[in-house]
């Protein structure tokens, strides 16, 4: 989408302006965050519906992950996201197609070929590196990235993700201490939703704010309102171009606030008050950067409808598209585990084609007429 003023040139509203962006930026960007939402919305009805086994969500992180990963050079610097990352991804390439047939494990899914949980996105040629399990592994895979980066001149920024619970492992401190001491190219961000599945943020950290540990590796640590997408964007632009010209790493913490269970599996009325509930929705970053967008008169009706209805066919593609690939074959369950294709000398007995004879399975190897027990 193209927004021009009356002489051809790229409109800048005063909002855009003073964020260092145009309108078609901004555009972009909210784009980004309401594409977020309705796939992510999408994953819950199709969890409902028996479709998806499991579900977890992004919805109220959304403006600061877009805010915060909009200045990174996209195919060029680095992301290790978490489970929430929907829009991150999003920002950062990948498509509505890609992370639906995550959520559906398919044999083509980019994140994993059907290998990882569902929401363990990942796609390496839009530099973003596999979400892992363990909260916090991640961290010491992003910081390895910025020394390597270092070492080999490649101008690149490697930035990590995870919640403020997750912020409380080992591995924190190490890769923080590490990036600190060396100076690598790195951003550490936090987004503090005030949960850890059901523990509050008050047995979780002894501070306030995360970012107050920052002072104990001497990098800045920077608390930014998550629901404010172009505060995100200048706090991450701020930190990025510190990595990127040797200032060394930042800590930044946006406040978010997590709008679903914890997962799909998890009901949150069992831990929090209709009165918590209710005042983490007024922290919704949908509406709130949708109105800053219509105020700034940014956002027009024309446009949104436009987009509305753009979006709502990109999540029925991206169902529809991962609905009608295949499941991933069995026989290529341990492919990227072992260096050799296949650890044994014999095909899996249940695989229906042994590879390279086309015959099948060897008869007394199958246990029934489809080869099942
Ligand atoms: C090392 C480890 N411990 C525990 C878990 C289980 N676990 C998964 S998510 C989660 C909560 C993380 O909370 P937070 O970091 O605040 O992220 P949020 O889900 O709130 O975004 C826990 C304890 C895990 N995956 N890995
Ligand atoms: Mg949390």
């Amino acid at each position: 989408m193209t927004v021009t003023n009356p002489s051809g040139d790229p409109a800048t509203s005063d909002l855009a302006a003073s964020a260092g962006l145009t309108d078609a930026d901004l555009l972009a960007m909210y784009r980004t965050v309401a594409l977020a939402r309705a796939v992510d919305e999408r994953m819950w009805i199709l969890n409902r519906a028996g479709r998806a086994p499991f579900v977890i969500s992004g919805q109220g992180h959304e403006g600061a992950q877009v805010g915060l990963a909009w200045p990174l050079r996209r195919g060029h610097d680095w992301i290790a996201p978490y489970y929430r990352s929907i829009a991150t991804c999003i920002a950062f390439g990948m498509s509505a197609r890609d992370l639906m047939l995550a959520q559906y494990a398919k044999g083509v899914d980019p994140s994993s070929g059907g290998r990882q949980m569902p929401g363990h996105y990942g796609h390496p040629s839009h530099h973003l590196v596999s979400v892992s399990s363990p909260v916090a592994t991640q961290i010491l895979h992003a910081v390895g990235i910025a020394l390597a980066a270092k070492i080999r001149k490649l101008d690149q920024v490697a930035v990590a993700i995870m919640g403020e619970g997750s912020s409380n492992q080992g591995d924190v401190h190490e890769a923080l201490n590490f990036a600190a001491i060396h100076k690598l190219p790195f951003v550490f961000v936090v987004e503090n939703n005030g949960y850890a599945i059901s523990v509050p943020a008050a047995k979780e950290l002894s501070v306030k704010d995360v970012a107050v540990r920052a002072s104990g590796y001497g990098i800045p640590g920077v608390v930014v309102d998550g629901t404010d997408v172009l505060a995100c964007y200048a706090a991450g632009r701020e930190a990025i171009d510190r990595a990127r010209t040797g200032g060394g790493p930042t800590l930044i913490e946006a406040k978010v606030t997590r709008l679903t269970a914890h997962s799909s599996d998890d009901q949150q009325t069992k831990y929090r008050s209709e009165d918590d509930l209710a005042e983490g929705r007024t922290h919704d970053p949908l509406p709130i950067f949708r109105a800053q967008l219509r105020d700034a008169g940014v956002l027009t009706d024309a446009i949104e409808t436009t987009m509305s209805e753009e979006i709502a066919g990109i999540v029925e593609d991206a169902t529809d598209h991962a609905e009608s690939e295949p499941d991933p074959d069995p026989y290529t369950a341990v492919d990227h585990v072992y260096a050799q294709p296949w650890p044994s000398e014999a095909p899996p007995p249940w695989h229906p084609v042994a590879p390279g004879t086309g015959t099948g399975a060897p008869a007394e190897h199958a246990h029934g007429d489809d080869g099942t027990h």
